[in-house]
């Protein structure tokens, strides 16, 4: 593991200025990445070309001073290993084979190691060609949220047809889950034995899960994920993202084993002081949308993180990712408060 700024505040040591990432810092607000994804005929293609990921995850590091590159890939390539013929429609997102009821015999038997090679491969070059202050972060799905597109086949309102098969009596929804969780251990194995310094788990619709479920499949599954990394010897730091969890942020920080809570824009960081396990690291939270257009406001946000923060063991990143309006300019001033703090 290499001794960079980010390990640095994982592991208690003092940091001048806290590390700075984006989330989605890789993707549609740099206009060279589309000439990148043009190399390939679609998404998916994209994810499965060693040196387009290569590529797509080195593309930040040349125009931000960031402490770390996460590795360019999707949480939907696990879905697409389960071969529930994933795709990427343009102006739609990603669409899916939906799962019927009862239908767990195509979630058997899949080496998903192997269909992901070239991700294994792209974090072993990465790591041997970024520089040593640079972080890379490998990074999965939770299995809630992975479930949310494999059952209603895309993005919806408020997934419903998900939230009805978790009141159901059934028991596929807890095979599904149970699952997806061997699934993203073995994925994250895979990327922390290539290279990856810390690794990120993104439960992005944490928020649809009714809270008598909260422990079920907010949780349990992310707790049974790091169990099985640290039983297989895997032991660096895990972030976990609950998108939008609120007052189940407090449970999930004491209870699912994270070393870090990634946390969204609405989140009050005074409320976190005084509410989220005190032995965890923070990361956010800064709000995307303030890096669109011109913001006056803009330093006096940045700082206002950056004061409540100051002794605070934390990371400083957007509370969702960067969305393609986002500017570069604004990107690299925030970039630059946040180096020159403390200095
Ligand atoms: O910096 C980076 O871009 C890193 C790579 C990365 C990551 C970490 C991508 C590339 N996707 C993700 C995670 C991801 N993918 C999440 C979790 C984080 C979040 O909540 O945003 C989710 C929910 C997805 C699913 C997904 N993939 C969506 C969201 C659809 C929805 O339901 O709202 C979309 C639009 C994609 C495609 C995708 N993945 C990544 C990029 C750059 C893109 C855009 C593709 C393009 O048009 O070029």
């Amino acid at each position: 593991m290499y001794n960079n700024k980010i390990i640095n505040v994982f592991n208690k040591e003092n940091v001048s200025s806290p590390p700075i990432w984006f989330l989605r810092q890789a993707g549609r607000h740099i206009p060279e990445y589309f000439s990148i994804r043009s190399q390939s005929k679609n998404f998916i293609d994209f994810c499965l070309n060693t040196d387009l990921i290569v590529q797509s995850t080195k593309l930040p590091l040349k125009y931000y001073n960031i402490d770390a590159a996460i590795v360019f890939s999707d949480i939907l390539m696990i879905p697409w290993a389960m071969k529930r013929n994933v795709q990427f429609v343009k102006g739609v997102g990603p669409v899916m084979d939906p799962m019927i009821p009862n239908e767990t015999e195509i979630l058997n038997d899949i080496d998903i190691k192997n269909l992901l090679r070239p991700l294994d491969k792209a974090l072993k070059i990465l790591r041997s060609s970024i520089p040593n202050h640079v972080s890379l972060i490998g990074f999965a799905g939770a299995p809630w949220t992975l479930a949310c597109y494999m059952i209603e086949g895309q993005s919806t309102k408020d997934f419903l047809l998900t939230r009805k098969a978790v009141w159901s009596s059934n028991n596929w929804f807890n095979k599904l889950i149970d699952s997806l969780i061997d699934y993203v251990v073995d994925i994250l194995e895979m990327q922390a034995n290539a290279g990856a310094d810390v690794l990120m788990i993104f439960d992005s619709w944490a928020h649809m899960i009714p809270s008598f479920f909260w422990k079920d499949f907010g949780i349990s599954p992310t707790k049974k994920i790091i169990n099985n990394l640290r039983k297989r010897n895997i032991l660096i730091p895990i972030i976990g993202f609950p998108f939008k969890a609120g007052s189940s942020l407090i449970n999930y920080s004491y209870e699912s084993g994270v070393d870090c809570l990634a946390l969204d824009w609405t989140v009050d960081l005074n409320w976190a002081i005084k509410n989220i396990n005190p032995n965890i690291v923070i990361q956010g939270n800064l709000d995307p949308a303030s890096l669109i257009d011109n913001n006056n406001n803009l330093d006096k946000s940045v700082k206002l993180i950056l004061d409540t923060m100051n002794n605070k063991r934390h990371i400083f990143n957007v509370g969702h990712g960067l969305t393609p309006e986002c500017k570069i300019e604004n990107i690299k001033k925030v970039i630059e408060i946040v180096k020159n703090y403390n200095n």
